[in-house]
């Protein structure tokens, strides 16, 4: 290689280091144009802080809830004409591997013999569910309500009944919440449109909107008991383009039921962005975005009121013949629950009953599991909330809510009987036992940097279990202030 040859790659990589430091300097003031800059949106998010109102601190104390899908598709169990299906047995109208005209029949097939809504609330009560979410309309525009809206509900169906009225009435009965699980999207209506591209798509699009108006003010009407809304359905063209009538949708429906509880789903802004608008600010009430996955750190959840909701088989939320392969059970499902409500949120346990009203045993069996955990363990779940230490390998921690007392929930036992545990340094440990005995306590060992040893060893528990732990030194902190002591 020559010198100059040499030279000249001197030069070239100078003007490149320049050209990055350029870059970099461009790059960092755009950045910094961007969190100055915030834009103005009529129709993003309208609340600035957490909901502090009796509803939402009701919401919030939840921690487990129960999701109940039903309709038409719980008929073909996930299959048609002797085959059965893999994906999400309450979308098999969007598969076409039957004729429309033959899903849109099924309502004349529709006849529960053995629907029983007590019993159904006397499973979730036993449970330790607090709030239920039922399917009024799914995708397939089937109401379980007699709306006067159109025919293709229960009305027109051998069974003739309202299904939702004695399902509200029965949970409330049982002092559980109710939601309504609305569908925006509808395969059935046809002014639906994904994507409204000509004046046509619009107008038709004009008369879908008043049309679901229509049909949420009726619910709100004929069930004044509900708490809120769980929609879905909304993540099409057409609904995105809609941002100002979703936000007056949601206004509306707050006006004429006030404490109404209505996730983040439902929103769009005027830029089309969903659930957190062009300024990434939640809109709704809570981030319901947590579908059949969970955060893993509380970052994750910028510290917003959120929800988990899952499903027990892999996906599916309809009823289907067969699950095909794993399913979870009670102790999959409370580790998840656990972990919710660890990191602030609540966690919901989805249930598809058989057309005739029946659950299927897998769902008997572990919601009757999770009813027994939650006999002993409840305290650790109701109106707790994230603790503020870190994550531990043994297990999750809650904390009781405006309480000095932690949840310690221990899925991984450690073989040498000591649990270690790593506070937040402002917490002393003042006495630790095991949940509901507290005349039976551990010895607790102070180490260095606010560690402590807890000696756990006359456990023999099989199942996930639960110590709990009172501290000192922290009354009146609260989690935030802690993070700025530290
Ligand atoms: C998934 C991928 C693309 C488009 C839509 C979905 N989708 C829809 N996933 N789940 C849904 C519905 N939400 C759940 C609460 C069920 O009602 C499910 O059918």
């Amino acid at each position: 290689m020559s010198r100059s040859n040499k030279h000249g790659h001197f030069i070239l990589s100078k003007m490149f280091g320049c050209l990055m430091l350029f870059a970099i300097l461009i790059n960092s003031s755009a950045v910094n144009a961007q969190q100055q800059t915030k834009l103005i949106l009529q129709h993003g998010s309208h609340q600035h802080a957490k909901r502090m109102d009796t509803a939402m601190l009701q919401w919030r104390a939840y921690g487990l809830g129960q999701f109940i899908h039903w309709g038409l598709y719980s008929i073909l169990e996930g299959k048609w004409d002797g085959i059965k299906y893999n994906g999400a047995a309450e979308w098999i109208r969007s598969w076409k591997v039957l004729p429309n005209s033959v899903y849109d029949s099924l309502n004349l097939q529709f006849n529960p013999i053995a629907f029983h809504p007590d019993q159904w609330a006397a499973m979730a009560k036993q449970m330790g569910v607090k709030y239920l979410t039922i399917t009024t309309k799914h995708h397939d525009g089937f109401c379980l309500w007699p709306s006067a809206f159109t025919d293709f509900t229960v009305a027109h169906s051998p069974f003739q009944e309202d299904v939702i009225k004695p399902v509200v009435e029965a949970y409330n009965k049982a002092g559980i919440d109710v939601y309504l699980y609305y569908s925006i999207m509808d395969w059935h209506n046809l002014d639906w449109r994904y994507d409204l591209k000509t004046k046509e798509d619009s107008i038709a699009f004009d008369r879908f909107k008043q049309f679901t108006k229509s049909q949420l003010t009726e619910l709100v009407n004929r069930y004044p008991s509900i708490k809120g809304f769980w929609f879905d359905g909304t993540w099409d063209e057409s609904w995105k383009k809609s941002g100002a009538f979703s936000d007056s949708l949601e206004q509306y429906l707050k006006t004429i039921h006030p404490g109404l509880i209505i996730g983040s789903r439902l929103r769009a802004d005027e830029k089309g962005a969903r659930h957190f608008d062009s300024n990434n600010e939640l809109m709704g009430d809570y981030e319901q975005g947590w579908e059949r996955k969970l955060p893993v750190t509380y970052a994750d959840v910028h510290g917003n009121d959120w929800e988990c909701v899952m499903t027990i088989p892999e996906n599916g939320w309809g009823y289907a013949e067969n699950w095909m392969g794993h399913w979870k059970s009670s102790y999959e499902l409370i580790e998840m629950m656990v972990r919710s409500v660890s990191l602030g949120g609540n966690f919901v346990v989805n249930f598809g009953p058989k057309a005739n009203g029946e659950f299927r045993n897998e769902e008997i069996i572990d919601a009757r599991e999770m009813g027994e955990w939650m006999q002993q363990n409840k305290e650790a779940i109701y109106n707790c909330e994230y603790a503020g230490w870190d994550k531990q390998d043994w297990g999750y921690i809650t904390k009781k809510r405006n309480e000095n007392k932690f949840y310690l929930i221990v899925f991984n036992m450690p073989l040498s009987g000591k649990l270690k545990i790593k506070t937040d340094k402002l917490s002393l440990i003042e006495k630790a036992y095991p949940i509901a005995l507290p005349q039976n306590q551990f010895l607790v060992e102070p180490m260095d940097n606010g560690n402590f040893y807890i000696d756990i060893s006359s456990i023999k528990s099989k199942s996930p279990f639960v110590i709990a732990v009172v501290t000192k030194n922290a009354k009146g902190i609260t989690v935030e202030d802690k993070k700025t002591l530290q």
